[in-house]
């Protein structure tokens, strides 16, 4: 990083002497010449509802399917896969993982859903045109973070800065795009939603959601979503600072993106939160 660092600022000030012009830009313009990434845009919204979400659900992953939400949820001994209906957050079918899984994020391509898991190098796909079922386990080398797809690919984070495009049915690799603002790699790449042709993802720690341009891995966008939570939420949050408390250990961060594309409406939550907010892009 620091290499890399010092070669960019090397090239900026190469850049700058050519151009005759050592004085004057301002640092985003900089920023823009030092990586080639122009800054991303910040993308306002309206917070429409807010819906009861289990506080026990340490949320991995989320998406929509026939009007409810699929949610995959972490932790060893607590991993699991529901599906909930979203105006009462009530939990109306739930599969138990295995307790030495730690489940991450899901997503469905035709009726197939699939699900991460973090370090058990495991895949696991079910069929839920009806009650979700379990037909297979597909290994998978590296870490699972977040999972989506653009309708072909599955399209997967790992926590560093790449998302790795894979053949559903096999997770062939077929491509690994790097992510990029104007200040370089992002890493943590978390949750991941596709959004009308853009991957939108969670990144784990930060309270924002990104905008990635698939095409080139630029971050094109960002969601502000500091104190998201307290700014939005009619709920009690005094447990999420209880001393010894799974949110206290474990971490109760922004996660959790899925499309209503009909509606167009993203649902957001967090890990343990109390809600699930329904939101539009302005
Ligand atoms: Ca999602």
């Amino acid at each position: 990083m620091g290499i890399q660092k010092v070669h960019l600022s090397a090239l900026l000030v190469l850049f700058l002497t050519a151009c005759g012009s050592g004085a004057g830009g301002d640092e985003a313009e900089q920023e823009t010449v030092a990586s080639g990434v122009p800054a991303p845009v910040s993308l306002a919204y309206t917070v429409l509802n807010a819906y009861p979400h289990d506080t026990a659900a340490f949320t991995q992953g989320l998406e929509l399917y026939k009007g409810s939400l699929m949610e995959s949820t972490g932790l060893m001994g607590r991993s699991s896969l529901r599906k909930v209906e979203i105006k009462t957050g009530k939990i109306l079918s739930a599969i138990q993982l295995n307790d030495a899984v730690f489940a991450e994020g899901i997503t469905i391509l035709r009726d197939t859903l699939y699900q991460l898991s973090w370090q058990n190098h495991e895949v696991y796909v079910y069929d839920i045109k009806k009650e979700p079922k379990k037909i297979t386990t597909l290994p998978w080398s590296g870490e699972g973070w977040g999972i989506t797809n653009d309708g072909i690919q599955l399209i997967i984070s790992d926590g560093s800065d790449k998302l790795y495009f894979v053949e559903p049915g096999t997770l062939k690799l077929k491509k690994v795009l790097s992510i990029r603002d104007q200040y370089g790699a992002v890493n943590n790449l978390n949750e991941l939603e596709m959004i009308d042709g853009y991957v939108f993802a969670n990144r784990w720690q930060y309270d924002y959601i990104l905008k990635i341009d698939p095409s080139s891995g630029f971050v094109v966008g960002t969601l502000g979503m500091q104190d998201f939570l307290k700014k939005n939420s009619k709920k009690d949050l005094s447990y999420l600072d209880k001393p010894g408390s799974t949110a206290q250990q474990s971490g109760a961060v922004l996660n959790g993106i899925a499309y209503d594309s009909e509606k167009k409406s993203i649902y957001v939550t967090g890990k343990l939160w109390p809600e699930i907010f329904e939101i539009r892009l302005q």
